[in-house]
């Protein structure tokens, strides 16, 4: 392969009007963010090559009229040669890519500058004129819904807004879009922040900081280190989650613009700089002059109860997302008026049946420790449909601290040994049961068969897993769909069995519960 290089320098290009013209960039997989990297680089002018592990017959037509070359390695070795002999002047890696790829470490030890796509993103952000402010939203759980809020809260007030990132569009395409937006809430993997070098947010939240993708980041200091990276050159408001202390530690140690405002929020009464929660309304404490003495209503907890937000950690959210927008001057009359028209996502805690006094609930998006605890919190009794990926996480505290509210469990996934054990030593008395299938389509009929069995009036049967769930479904939104039908087919089921044995029936109360 010939030299593909220029041997220019690259952390002069800032702008969209930069010279981009000839730069050889490699762009590292094919996914939605390869693909957006590559077709903007093109459009710039810039020679991008893609090396990725894995087909995708349309992107690789769509490049191939775009003239932008694709290796599709075999192996980590060919991936590894293929990024060597391009020499190229900048590398952009895909999020998906973990620090300890083969394909990265070789991308570090080369000359080249290692760049996301969110970089490339903010040095881009430029293309139509003056720039739209960027919302930077992250932590373990609850991004998409406080992305979803806050760009919900931008539109309500007549300002163009885009989710964006993580959410899953990426935020070059956002850029380009001929919408020319005036607001960008972006949400932030730790993924995406590990590469992320020179953004400078509006406004900056880390809503909570949890153990997760360890295996990614190689242990929880350097996860921790890659959400905080929000916060550098933060340029009006640090948001800090007042429960989860690790977050104002972040804060802290972040290097700010200078007049950048730490601001904490919580479901408690606010100080002043915060926003919170006084008899059942929802305040802003932060941003108004006379704040020592008064704060402004944003809505009600009883307000929120059905638009399906008023648990806790979705009142945290809301008031996230509020004071992330508040920091760009959207108005309080906007934000209440977004709130009485916003839905919650499924598979996020979503009650999908409740039959003979059970409620079956999926929160299959409770991808990780931190989710599931939020979710089993919110229920009395529970017949907890646990596992899957596991990721590198201890799931034994999570097990041991709700064990008294478990009525029984049943484990799905691959990581099923590790939450036996867990069980074994924590919730010995706890009924639990493996499903040892692996055919995705009879999956969640035996687990849902075996929860149904254990479930008594007054339970509820949450589908929270604590895990990925890649290693049997396809998706978690699969695997939240996958449950509901299974329950809906399930109840089915039982309705006709119930009519059925109704006619010869002797007086067994609890098998009806079946
Ligand atoms: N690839 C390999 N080997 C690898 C990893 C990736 O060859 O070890 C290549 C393959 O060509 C593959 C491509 O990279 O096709 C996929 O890239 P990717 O995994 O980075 O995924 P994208 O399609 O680019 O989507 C990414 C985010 N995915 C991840 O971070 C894993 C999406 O977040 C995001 O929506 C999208 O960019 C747009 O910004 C998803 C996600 O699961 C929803 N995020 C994690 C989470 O929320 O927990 C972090």
């Amino acid at each position: 392969m010939t030299r593909e290089g220029t041997g220019r320098e690259v952390d002069g290009l800032r702008s969209w009007h930069d010279d981009w013209t000839g730069l050889s960039v490699a762009v590292l997989g094919l996914g939605k963010t390869g693909f957006s990297v590559a077709d903007t680089l093109a459009e710039l002018g810039a020679k991008p090559h893609v090396i990725a592990q894995s087909h995708d017959d349309e992107r690789e037509r769509i490049l191939e009229v775009l003239d932008v070359p694709v290796t599709i390695a075999d192996s980590d070795e060919s991936a590894v040669d293929a990024l060597r002999a391009l020499e190229a002047d900048l590398i952009v890696a895909s999020p998906g890519f973990a620090p300890s790829h083969p394909l990265i470490v070789a991308a570090d030890a080369l000359d080249a500058p290692v760049w996301g796509d969110v970089e490339l993103a903010w040095r881009l952000r430029d293309k139509f004129g003056d720039p739209a402010p960027w919302l930077a939203v992250t932590g373990t759980n609850g991004k998409t819904t406080t992305t979803q809020l806050a760009a919900h809260m931008g539109l309500a007030a007549g300002i163009r807004t885009a989710p964006c990132g993580n959410i899953g569009v990426p935020v070059l395409d956002v850029l380009r879009d001929p919408a020319e937006f005036q607001l960008l809430v972006v949400e932030l993997s730790s993924f995406q922040l590990h590469s992320l070098h020179s953004m400078s947010a509006h406004a900056a939240v880390v809503l909570n900081i949890a153990d997760d993708h360890l295996d990614w980041h190689g242990g929880a200091e350097a996860y921790r280190a890659a959400k905080g990276r929000v916060y550098e050159r933060a340029q009006i408001a640090c948001v800090y989650n007042k429960g989860d202390e690790a977050t104002l530690d972040l804060v802290e140690a972040a290097d700010v613009v200078e007049g950048c405002r730490a601001i904490g929020f919580g479901t408690d009464v606010p100080g002043p700089s915060d926003f919170g929660v006084v008899d059942g309304i929802l305040v802003d404490r932060a941003f108004l002059d006379d704040r020592a003495r008064t704060a402004l209503e944003l809505t009600t907890l009883e307000e929120l109860r059905p638009r399906g937000l008023s648990s806790k950690h979705l009142v945290e959210d809301v008031l996230a997302a509020a004071a992330l927008v508040r920091a760009v001057g959207v108005p309080v009359a906007a934000i209440s008026e977004a709130l009485s028209t916003f839905s919650v996502d499924r598979h996020r805690h979503e009650i999908v049946a409740e039959a003979a006094g059970v409620l079956w609930v999926d929160d299959s998006k409770a991808t990780n420790v931190h989710a599931a605890d939020a979710s089993l919190a919110a229920h009395r009794s529970v017949v907890w449909l646990v596992g899957g990926l596991l990721k590198g996480v201890d799931i034994a505290p999570l097990v041991a601290k709700h064990a008294g509210r478990l009525r029984g469990a049943v484990a799905l996934g691959t990581s099923r040994s590790e939450v036996a054990d867990a069980f074994a030593q924590h919730a010995p008395e706890v009924a639990f049961i493996e499903i040892d299938v692996s055919d995705t389509d009879s999956i969640m009929g035996r687990a849902v068969a075996e929860a149904a069995r254990l479930a008594q009036d007054g339970d509820t049967v949450l589908l929270a897993p604590a895990a990925a769930s890649m290693d049997q479904f396809v998706s978690y939104s699969d695997r939240g769909q996958r449950f509901a039908l299974a329950v809906a087919s399930h109840l089915e089921g039982g309705r006709h069995a119930e009519t059925e044995g109704s006619q010869d029936r002797t007086s067994e109360p609890d098998a009806s519960a079946e």
